[in-house]
């Protein structure tokens, strides 16, 4: 005969009493929590927030896996925490500086940094202040979500919850589209973005016949790696995204077509685990552009 031990469910129900909503998926958890019980989010950010007069806005950074979101987050956190410019972001919190230390680390010794776990409780999640021109006192929670749970939550409702509760909630969205493998004729990152841009339009409520007003800024990522998106970002859309082009005017009021890249050169190097691709020189470009304009986009106290 083996015994069984059983939490009292009373317990629970008395520390829920005194306990602390979720920012982002607003469910109890025991205050000493470090990540919500119910969707692994920090609990940091209510604990902030719950301090704050202002209530702080969500920005969604949405694409398939491995298409760049993680190093231009990361790159983003570092130029314009660092710039004495017009546009400046300051982390609140110590776990907010976590994605920008691994990212930024991992390209100075010359790699890319490792690929984001698909479980949530691993992610990292900023909190920042945003000091710009166009918006006064502006608060930004963004998570690094993996592209896999995206997929998941689109394609298994409610498998991975916190990507609808925190998509549901978002102010502006950054749209990472992998330009590198659009040009070798691809052209799943344009299906792809055309299913997220959907979905975004479902979960904000939108019928097909009605607009969505959240700003969504189409970032064409690894534009290293072909110039002709620099050149012209709307036109490389119309060209190599037709379907994701022609959904946007249809669905969209507030979009625009940018194109980004971290590095100046790439090598290629060849192991046990398959081909490794290393960072020669880092070169941003175009990183900042998006955000700018999403931040003059994003409407204050919204949803
Ligand atoms: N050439 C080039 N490659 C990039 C760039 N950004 C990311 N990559 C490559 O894309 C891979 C995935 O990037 P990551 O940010 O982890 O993608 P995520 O899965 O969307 O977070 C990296 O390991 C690099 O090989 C870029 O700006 N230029
Ligand atoms: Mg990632
Ligand atoms: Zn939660």
């Amino acid at each position: 005969v083996s015994a069984v031990y059983q939490e009292l469910e009373t317990m629970r129900i008395a520390q829920y009493a005194v306990g602390l909503p979720c920012y982002i998926c607003g469910e109890g958890n025991s205050r000493d929590e470090e990540l919500c019980r119910h969707c692994h989010a920090p609990l940091a950010l209510a604990h902030q927030a719950a301090v704050q007069k202002v209530t702080p806005q969500m920005l969604g950074v949405v694409g398939p896996a491995g298409c760049g979101k993680t190093v231009l987050l990361g790159m983003l956190l570092d130029l314009l925490s660092r710039q004495a410019d017009d546009l400046q972001v300051l982390a609140r919190g110590a776990f907010s500086i976590s994605l920008q230390q691994s990212v930024v680390s991992h390209l100075a010794r010359c790699e890319f940094p490792p690929k984001t776990p698909s479980e949530p409780d691993r992610w990292n999640w900023v909190h920042a202040q945003v000091k710009a021109p166009s918006r006064k006192g502006l608060e930004l929670i963004v998570p690094d979500m993996s592209g896999e749970s995206l997929v998941e939550e689109i394609n298994h409702p409610n498998s991975c919850p916190v990507v609808r509760s925190f998509l549901e909630k978002t102010h502006g969205s950054l749209m990472l589209i992998d330009a590198g493998r659009l040009d070798q004729g691809d052209n799943e990152p344009d299906f792809f973005a055309m299913k997220v841009l959907s979905f975004l339009c479902e979960l904000h409520g939108r019928s097909p016949q009605r607009k969505l007003d959240l700003p969504v800024a189409m970032v064409f990522t690894k534009a290293d790696q072909c110039e002709s998106a620099f050149e012209d970002a709307t036109q490389f859309a119309q060209k190599q995204t037709p379907g994701l082009w022609q959904l946007c005017q249809q669905r969209l009021s507030k979009f625009r077509f940018f194109a980004s890249g971290v590095v100046g050169a790439c090598a290629f190097t060849y192991n046990r685990t398959g081909k490794q691709v290393v960072p020669l020189r880092i070169e941003p470009r175009g990183i900042v552009e998006p955000f700018r304009w999403l931040v003059s986009e994003m409407k204050p106290g919204r949803r």
